[in-house]
């Protein structure tokens, strides 16, 4: 009798070990499917996978697929080489001899990522095939119909063609590479544990490298840039990622992500010739500088063949750059790609400088680079925020894009909430983006969408593309709160194709990510589609911006601190809030823009609302044009905003019981924190108003 009761438990701790909902696997869990009819149907369709050629990505699609296809379908799969039965699911790319002229034709087309699943008849048998004139394409694709079969759709006829509208979908991490302890390996801005590059133990590998190539990969992200922009601050040893020791233990990481189709990237300093070999200058026009890169890149590239390229934070926030020896940008910039450009290496030099305390902080990215359009080699990319300040929560897009046509740029985005809400805050950030996708440059007249400017189409770049700042850390769930991780996929579905709406994202990720009952989908898919509006909301409406804390005891960038940041920032006095960039009587940042965008900023009229405050000072009693008063808004949308946080809560508890325990714990849990954090929010903004205006709030809390 004991031994059937020590039997039964073992079973027990094994399936609980087995189906641990920690959300290590993400999006990437294939559970076994519950609806049979389907199941049926795809146990049918797949039935094994056949791979003819083999090479590393094409291994990992194919154990991709292996993976997936045996979990959801609950059964063992095998790959072969041959021979094709009925159901097969075969993997191939234009190498292959024996491919259909009409099939490589259609490959060559979709270009280097690009895919096709079809339904074919191989052999005289139904099968799906995958194919891509490219390793790294199949891979792509073998995670596409993965996709397919957790989001439970037909694979019956499938026709399907993708690829990519940017050809750069990158990462960038801030995370600061150490050996040793503490202040090593954390991640500036992250808020999911420390650094899971662990340079101390590099060249060894873990398997979280390889999970998170495979998590990279699934969203058809293909670079990382794995150290921060802030290279050498405060102890920090980045600089020391192109230095020998360090180069043979990224020889090891860029082998991982190589599999994925994923390239290496590093953050460098502008004078690594003086700290790396004492050099007393890192003038760009020097020319014992200039080799010194070129040796530098020739050293890293017999290490990583494939390198990536250099990110680069150079003359912004006390990182060294060209102007230390009265040089532009374009001149430090293109040292480093002419160094780059023998190996097929690229530039990504960052736009996010500012610094003179006297101009508009928002003026001064486009009056650092808008002379020097045109004067950067072609292998340099600027690379942009996609607001002129700071990732606040509503900014207009920066008014560069779309004022470079002749220099490559990219767009950078802030997957880690440094300014919604940490991991604490649920902050889905994809409508965020979709908005900023959507923005009207005007630059080649109507429909000169920021999304156009970034996948290169408007104006022809040679390379641009995304880069999104990370928020993954050691945390066991990778991103703190295990609802961020959305923001992770949504951003790299969005990089592969911002025309995707954020409902199919949203749809996608929580079928793959919760399952598919129907309540589980829609709760969690409406609390995930409300919470961008909702932070906004109780933080700082009206795109007013930086309400938030930079000294203790605030926490940084988290707490409300509106009285520290009105001289700078928000210039709220007893008359009237926000910071005048018009032309008219403010700082003319409006102007910075094509005319037909600059007009509707200008006008207290045609400015939307959601925008006011960032281009106008205005009374407290101006109309908007919802016909509310600015500050019966303040206090009705931190009111309102903070209550509809406890609506979020209110709908994650009617989840109980569809949810593993554990996952359901932990939301719960950050939900309760966020709550407390609203009201607090709202308090203080509120307060600060009432106090400021000495208008009273008409309507009770
Ligand atoms: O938003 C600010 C952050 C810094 C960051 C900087 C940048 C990496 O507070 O932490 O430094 O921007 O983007 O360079």
């Amino acid at each position: 009798m004991k031994k059937i009761w020590f039997l039964l438990l073992l079973v027990i701790v094994i399936t609980s070990t087995v189906w641990a909902e920690d959300g290590y696997d993400v999006w990437l869990r294939y559970r076994p499917l519950g609806n049979s009819k389907l199941l049926q149907s795809y146990r049918a369709n797949a039935t094994g996978i056949v791979l003819g050629q083999t090479s590393p990505t094409l291994n990992a699609a194919a154990e991709e697929l292996s993976r997936g296809l045996s979990g959801l379908l609950d059964k063992e799969f095998q790959t072969t080489a041959r021979p094709v039965s009925d159901g097969a699911v075969i993997l191939l790319t234009s190498k292959q001899p024996k491919i259909k002229a009409a099939l490589r034709a259609k490959l060559e087309k979709l270009g280097p990522e690009g895919y096709t699943i079809s339904r074919q008849v191989v052999d005289g048998k139904k099968a799906t095939v995958i194919a891509s004139k490219t390793d790294r394409g199949v891979l792509y694709g073998a995670f596409h119909f993965l996709r397919l079969l957790q989001t439970e759709q037909c694979i019956e006829n499938l026709n399907i063609e993708e690829s990519p509208r940017n050809s750069l979908r990158q990462v960038n991490h801030w995370d600061n590479p150490g050996t040793g302890t503490a202040p090593f390996f954390t991640v500036e801005r992250g808020y999911a544990g420390t650094s899971i590059f662990n340079w101390d133990k590099l060249p060894e590998l873990n398997q979280r490298y390889t999970d998170y190539a495979r998590m990279l990969a699934s969203v058809g992200i293909n670079g990382c840039i794995v150290n921060n922009v802030n290279t050498a601050k405060k102890g920090l040893v980045g600089w020391k990622l192109i230095t020998e020791p360090y180069l043979k233990k990224a020889v090891a990481l860029a082998g991982v992500f190589r599999q994925y189709g994923v390239k290496l990237y590093v953050s460098v300093n502008f004078a690594s010739p003086m700290l790396i070999d004492g050099f007393d200058t890192a003038d760009p026009l020097d020319p014992k500088v200039q080799q010194w890169w070129k040796d530098k890149a020739d050293e890293i590239y017999r290490y990583i063949p494939d390198f990536g390229g250099f990110l680069v934070k150079a003359d912004s926030e006390g990182e060294p750059g060209p102007y230390t020896y009265g040089r532009n940008h374009a001149i430090g910039a293109n040292m480093l790609g002419r160094a780059l450009a023998p190996h097929g290496g690229l530039v990504m030099w960052r736009a996010f400088v500012y610094g003179h305390k006297n101009i508009d902080r928002a003026m001064q990215a486009y009056t650092s680079f808008k002379p020097y359009d045109g004067q950067f080699e072609e292998n340099v990319i600027i690379q942009i925020k996609n607001g002129p300040m700071d990732f606040q929560v509503r900014e207009p897009v920066s008014s560069l894009f779309g004022q470079m046509p002749k220099t490559n740029l990219m767009l950078e985005l802030q997957i880690t909430q440094e300014y919604t809400g940490y991991s604490t805050h649920l902050c889905y950030l994809i409508p965020q983006w979709k908005y900023f996708f959507d923005f009207d440059t005007q630059a080649k007249g109507a429909s000169s969408t920021l999304d156009k400017v970034v996948d290169g189409s408007l104006h022809g770049y040679k390379h641009s593309g995304i880069a999104g700042v990370a928020n993954i850390g050691s945390d066991r769930n990778w991103t703190g709160h295990h609802l961020a991780q959305a923001n992770t996929y949504g951003y790299g579905r969005l990089a592969w194709n911002p025309g995707l709406s954020s409902e199919e994202i949203t749809d996608e990720w929580v079928k793959m990510t919760y399952g598919s009952d129907p309540k589980v989908v829609d709760t969690i898919s409406k609390m995930l589609l409300d919470s961008f509006q909702i932070y906004e909301d109780y933080t700082s409406p009206l795109g007013v911006g930086f309400m938030c804390g930079s000294k203790k005891p605030h926490r940084h960038h988290y707490d409300p601190d509106p009285a520290g940041r009105q001289k700078k920032y928000h210039h709220a006095d007893k008359q009237g809030v926000g910071y005048d960039r018009t032309k008219a009587t403010g700082s003319g940042y409006t102007m910075q823009y094509h005319k037909v965008a600059a007009d509707i900023f200008e006008s207290l009229e045609t400015c939307p609302d959601e925008l006011l405050l960032f281009f106008h000072h205005v009374p407290y009693r101006h109309r908007l044009h919802s016909g509310k008063t600015v500050i019966q808004h303040i206090y009705d949308t931190h009111n309102d905003g903070a209550k509809r946080a406890e609506g979020l809560r209110k709908s994650w508890k009617s989840l109980k019981g569809k949810i593993d325990k554990e996952r359901f714990a932990h939301v719960l849990g950050r939900l309760n924190k966020q709550i407390d954090h609203a009201y607090l929010w709202r308090d203080t903004i509120n307060g600060y108003f009432e106090e400021m205006s000495g208008i009273p709030n008409e309507k009770k809390n």
